[in-house]
């Protein structure tokens, strides 16, 4: 099963960033209200019930995140990511590390890049309408502030309209 770990948003949050998403044309998709969530590690094909029981032993402390920014990640095929950013928050990284540090015990191999805390908005799958991206990259961030009280391991299933994101498990934060 392909996995991920993330940060479900709340509705009122999710109505907020697709406010901000871009006009859809032909290159661009824009993240359904209901999949936008904040990654906190990829983990790719892995047994859900051993990433389930290394999470659930971590004991990591609720906190508050604020939207901060927008921005834009560009790989060598000229595929673009469109996000919303997050105000830089210790709690949000410690949260990361602490659950890496649990999946190191299992035989995941983890992301080896850094960290860059991010809530995809819309992709481009060639390279996107510059005018879509200035127009996207123009507006003022938003700066809403929302509690995260919880993590959550999804299941992505790939089907011929992209992935498809799911909550397998829910971990409270204390
Ligand atoms: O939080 P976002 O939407 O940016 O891009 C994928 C998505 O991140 C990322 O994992 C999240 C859930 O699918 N992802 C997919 N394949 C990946 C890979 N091979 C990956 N991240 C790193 N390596």
């Amino acid at each position: 099963m392909r996995l991920f770990i993330a940060i479900e948003l709340a509705a009122d949050i999710q109505q907020v960033l697709l406010s901000y998403q871009p006009n859809t044309d032909r290159d661009l998709r824009r993240v359904q209200q209901s999949q936008l969530h904040l990654t906190l590690h990829f983990l790719g094909e892995a047994d859900a019930q051993i990433i389930d029981q290394s999470l659930a032993g971590i004991r990591a402390s609720r906190f508050e995140l604020c939207l901060h920014s927008l921005g834009r990640f560009q790989d060598r095929r000229q595929q673009s990511t469109l996000w919303a950013g997050v105000q830089s928050n210790s709690h949000l990284l410690a949260l990361q590390r602490t659950i890496g540090q649990q999946l190191q015990q299992t035989e995941i191999a983890l992301e080896s890049r850094r960290y860059t805390p991010h809530i995809t908005l819309a992709r481009c799958h060639r390279a996107c309408n510059p005018a879509l991206i200035q127009h996207f990259l123009a507006q003022t961030a938003p700066t809403h502030c929302f509690p995260v009280d919880e993590f959550a391991l999804y299941r992505s299933d790939l089907d011929s309209d992209g992935a498809h994101y799911r909550i397998i498990q829910r971990y409270a934060l204390v």
